[in-house]
């Protein structure tokens, strides 16, 4: 089992000694710190300490070097993320820290984005993909739209903070066969299933599968609102919109 001083990154030692305290939280942490090259570790150094002008320039240094983009984006960018989530909850910073980080967060994925969205494959269908209304986190959203475009999906992305009536206007103009709602918060999770009801009444469901996702989002949550599938993480996203797209085509071919 990894140790401690197993990380090489001073700062990413203190934070995990200092800051966190659940020993499931310590241990994910060394583990995935202890395993990532130093490079990465001081991205995510400079992210938890929201210095987004280090992170822009370790990141263009990464890709440069020739580290692959997914590797930047879950060792550096979202590693990083991981701490300041903890210590957002834990009150030990707050939202002005955590703008910076999210901040520090976006120069790292500007860098990211047109690698991971380049696909140069033939469009493989139509996503539409928003955070739920009264959420304003969008982080998780891009990244899942990120890799949905770089594995030749068209993404039309309606931002946060959208509306069922957004999302609805949205499939019908793109004539999306797919959309995927995001939410981060618990007082905004509901809104998925309203906006899953919204489609009902408008005899719209039929025409659409719906993934939903974000950190407080469950399997099981997933299945009582009535969505047809539940992503983890970004890569997920983009198995879950693979593999909903061929139950389509198994239904037309039906
Ligand atoms: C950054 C952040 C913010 C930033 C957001 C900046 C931005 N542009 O997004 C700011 C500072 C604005 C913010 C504000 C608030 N936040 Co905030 N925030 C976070 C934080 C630290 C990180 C979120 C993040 O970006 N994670 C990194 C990304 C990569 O992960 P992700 O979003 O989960 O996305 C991945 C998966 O979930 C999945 N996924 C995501 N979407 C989708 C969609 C589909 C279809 C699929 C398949 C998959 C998928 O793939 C993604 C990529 O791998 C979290 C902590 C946490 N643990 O999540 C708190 C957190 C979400 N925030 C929280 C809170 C309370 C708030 C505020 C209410 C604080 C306040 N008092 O004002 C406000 C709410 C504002 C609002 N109305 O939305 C709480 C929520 C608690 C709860 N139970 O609801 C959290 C959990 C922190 C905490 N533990 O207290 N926040």
């Amino acid at each position: 089992m990894a140790e401690l001083g197993d990380i090489q990154n001073e700062f990413i030692r203190a934070e995990i000694e200092e800051y966190l305290e659940r020993p499931e939280e310590i241990e994910r942490n060394i583990e995935l710190f202890s395993r990532s090259r130093p490079k990465m570790q001081d991205m995510a150094a400079a992210l938890i300490d929201g210095d987004n002008d280090t992170v822009d320039q370790l990141t263009r240094e990464a890709l440069d070097e020739g580290i692959e983009a997914l590797e930047v984006m879950d060792d550096g960018l979202i590693a990083g993320m991981g701490i300041v989530g903890i210590k957002f909850r834990e009150n030990i910073i707050f939202v002005p820290e955590v703008l910076a980080c999210a901040r520090a967060m976006k120069a790292g994925m500007a860098h990211i984005e047109p690698i991971l969205s380049a696909s140069g494959i033939d469009p493989v269908g139509t996503v539409i993909m928003g955070t739920v209304k009264g959420d304003l986190h969008d982080i998780g959203k891009n990244l899942c739209i990120m890799m949905l475009r770089g594995s030749g999906f068209v993404v039309h992305d309606l931002g946060v903070d959208t509306s069922e009536d957004e999302f609805m206007d949205a499939v019908e103009e793109h004539e999306a066969s797919l959309l995927g709602m995001s939410a981060l918060l618990t007082t905004t999770m509901p809104n998925m299933g309203k906006t899953i009801e919204a489609f009902i009444d408008a005899d719209l469901r039929e025409d659409v599968k719906i993934m939903v996702g974000g950190a407080p989002v469950t399997q099981e949550f997933a299945d009582d609102m009535g969505a047809d599938g539940y992503g983890k993480d970004a890569l997920a996203c983009v198995d879950l919109a693979k593999q909903l797209l061929e139950e389509i085509e198994e239904e037309q071919n039906a």
